[in-house]
């Protein structure tokens, strides 16, 4: 392993003013997201859809460092024949590739979910590193709920996260580590905050006992947020103050940097939410997103399958793009959210 190497890829991810798109939702998500703008999900139209994304020249060169794919895609060519890794890799970010393969129900745990991928992962990382990819991303899901959730659950994703990472970095090829605690359910925002903490604590205990270099990963966290069902919602302020606590207590000054996942939050709350954790400051990693649904939902509306509006489709990802990058830099404002639209 070259952990200089590697450090550098996971400093160039979260680079000043940059984060990532997470657009590598797999075939059921996706499908899902075309439903909602009545598109159907062919291989062509999964194409031109992310082609639009990433052949939006401002947005890929200037907001975003890198884009994690889903295995179709890394494969796929643009409509002139080009690798869309390639369109990626000349807009100057870097390609990634999520490689878990999903949730399985937890033996023993009900309503509990363990992530899948860990066979043969070796050798699809060499496969992914060939084609380019030089990071890669694994998501464990928490949820809270009555009774929920188990240490059982907790481990077992830990274990994993911990298992995918090092074989990342044997492979060259920076993990983003990503342990997801839902916000569905109707828990308030310090129940959010205790188990993600018990979440992140044994994360890195995993991370530890089979000796991945924090050095050379990422961390995509949830944010301490309410459960969207709760009554009492918290506000940015708490959000990002609580947010930033949790952090601190968890995740060590070497991991070289955090990109939030948006996991379900409102376009405006993830990146306002981003802004204010920036704004607190004096933190030992950068801050930036690693959004799915709050970079593409917007591009998705307005792109809605038509080739006339690709032009609109890249506008709206643009500007979601550069309101987050403001927002990583602690620099985002209302009146910017609405003056570029
Ligand atoms: C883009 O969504 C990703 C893929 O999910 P599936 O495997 O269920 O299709 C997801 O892992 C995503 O990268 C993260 O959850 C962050 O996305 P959000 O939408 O929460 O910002």
């Amino acid at each position: 392993m070259n952990l200089a190497e590697l450090n550098k890829i996971a400093r160039a991810m979260t680079a000043p003013g940059k984060g990532l798109l997470a657009a590598d939702e797999s075939g059921g998500t996706i499908k899902k997201r075309f439903d909602a703008i009545g598109v159907e999900s062919t291989e062509d139209n999964r194409r031109d859809y992310r082609e639009m994304l990433f052949r939006s020249r401002e947005a890929m060169s200037s907001y975003i460092s890198g884009v994690i794919l889903y295995d179709e895609t890394i494969w796929q060519n643009a409509k002139d024949g080009t690798p869309l890794v390639r369109l990626i890799e000349e807009a100057g970010a870097i390609p990634g590739i999520k490689v878990d393969e999903g949730t399985q129900a937890l033996p023993n745990c009900p309503g509990e979910l363990v992530t899948a991928g860990l066979d043969k992962l070796a050798e699809r990382l060499a496969k992914y590193y060939a084609r380019g990819a030089r990071f890669a991303k694994w998501r464990a899901v928490i949820d809270i709920g009555a009774g929920i959730p188990s240490m059982t659950a907790i481990s077992v994703n830990a274990h994993a996260l911990a298992r995918y990472a090092a074989l990342c970095q044997a492979a060259q090829i920076v993990p983003i580590v990503e342990p997801e605690v839902l916000m569905d359910g109707d828990h308030d925002i310090d129940r959010c905050v205790e188990v993600t903490q018990r979440v992140l604590n044994k994360t890195f205990q995993e991370l530890r006992v089979q000796r991945v270099a924090l050095e050379g990963m990422i961390l995509k966290p949830n944010m301490a947020v309410s459960g969207k069902k709760s009554k009492t919602q918290a506000g940015v302020a708490e959000v990002a103050e609580k947010t930033v606590r949790m952090l601190k207590n968890c995740v060590p000054a070497s991991v070289p940097g955090i990109a939030f996942l948006s996991g379900g939050q409102s376009d405006e709350d993830a990146t306002a939410h981003l802004d204010a954790v920036n704004r607190i400051g004096g933190l030992p990693w950068p801050l930036t997103f690693s959004y799915g649904r709050a970079l593409q939902a917007a591009p998705q509306k307005a792109w809605s399958g038509k080739a006339n509006n690709v032009p609109a489709g890249q506008q709206a990802f643009t500007h979601r793009a550069h309101m987050n990058s403001l927002a990583s830099k602690g620099e985002w404002t209302t009146d910017q959210e609405q003056k570029a639209l």
